[in-house]
């Protein structure tokens, strides 16, 4: 590629005369913003054992009372992009979030779409839209734009989910902000459970809801039970992987992040593509290896890692006789609809 003018090769006073009109030459930078063949990525990749945190975010309970923290959440950030930034992928936010016994995060809605991924105990809810959801080991909880959301606990041990948010992303677009609100009355439960049959979904018969998600909860014992349905009638499958949808459209379960669950067979390695999105990996069950160019992370139960796009990745399930079951969150729905999405080969 043809070498470009450096910014030192232009007099100083012409520089100084483009400075005050607000001007900025191009060439100096040109290869900064289209660096050839491949992005300049901030990306690192980055591993978060859960062992290493659960402490620190236990603490975070004894420190900060819910009410000084509205939402205690430790975030997970990636150094390559500044911690200052909270961070873990140009477009993804990660947090490990503690509810405590009796403890009530209130309703607020805001503009960038969360997830939750339960990763410790039990008997939580977050009301989302009206909806009461269970906290379950594994369960994933949409809560999209828009949406109002609290997080209660009637249960007598501490709660801990993974929050997964386009916050960078709403954020860089300067579209992020909250509103607060009251409590919210619950109107509905279990909604989940019309969609919990694959190939069929309610017919209304008046009108048909113009609901953009219908379904907000989807419990990991069925996703569960999908994969493990999927790896026995479909032993040829490369993956064994089911994406989160919209049951009534079929498209991605939110507008931005991707959503999907993975079974490593017993021993298995499966190599991934090239692709263009920078991965979140979340350990629901078992233990993964996840290899790429001078990296390894070896996941266990409840650690999470994030990887950067454009560099091929291996998974290897570590166990050769139990099954490993790995939650992956990424950008692609957003990639595809701005036409940069690229698999590589
Ligand atoms: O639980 O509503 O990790 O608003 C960051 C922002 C969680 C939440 C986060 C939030 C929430």
């Amino acid at each position: 590629m043809q070498e470009l003018g450096r910014l030192e090769d232009l007099p100083e006073d012409y520089r100084a005369e483009l400075t005050a009109q607000n001007l900025v030459p191009l060439w100096p930078s040109l290869r900064t913003v289209l660096p050839p063949v491949k992005p300049a990525i901030k990306t690192q990749p980055i591993c978060w054992p859960y062992q290493a945190m659960r402490p620190l975010l236990l603490k975070a309970g004894d420190l900060t009372p819910i009410e000084k923290a509205e939402r205690r959440v430790l975030v997970l950030a990636n150094p390559g992009h500044g911690l200052e930034k909270m961070q873990a992928s140009s477009t993804i936010y990660l947090g490990m979030q503690l509810l405590l016994p009796g403890e009530w995060a209130p309703a607020h809605r805001h503009t960038p779409n969360a997830v939750r991924m339960i990763v410790e105990g039990s008997g939580a809810y977050t009301t989302v839209g009206g909806e009461k959801c269970l906290m379950e080991r594994g369960d994933l909880i949409l809560t999209p734009t828009g949406l109002w959301h609290e997080h209660g606990h009637d249960g007598d041990k501490p709660v801990v989910w993974l929050d997964v948010l386009d916050l960078p992303m709403i954020y860089y677009m300067e579209a992020s902000y909250v509103a607060e609100g009251q409590a919210q009355t619950v109107t509905d439960e279990f909604t989940d459970q019309a969609y919990l049959r694959g190939g069929v979904v309610p017919s209304p018969v008046f009108v048909r809801s113009e609901q953009n998600f219908p379904m907000l909860r989807y419990p990991w014992l069925e996703v569960r039970t999908a994969l493990e349905i999927l790896a026995r009638v479909q032993p040829d499958m490369e993956a064994v992987q089911v994406t989160y949808i919209n049951p009534e459209t079929g498209a991605d379960s939110l507008k931005i992040l991707g959503l999907s669950a993975l079974m490593l067979r017993p021993g298995e390695t499966l190599s991934l593509p090239t692709r263009s999105t920078a991965m979140v990996f979340h350990q629901i069950e078992g233990s993964a290896c996840v290899s790429l160019q001078g990296h390894q992370f070896n996941l266990s139960e409840a650690d999470t890692c994030c990887v950067p796009g454009y560099t091929p990745i291996t998974l290897k399930n570590q166990s050769a006789d139990q099954p490993a079951f790995v939650f992956i969150a990424d950008d692609a729905p957003l990639q595809k609809k701005l036409g940069v999405y690229e698999v590589r080969s």
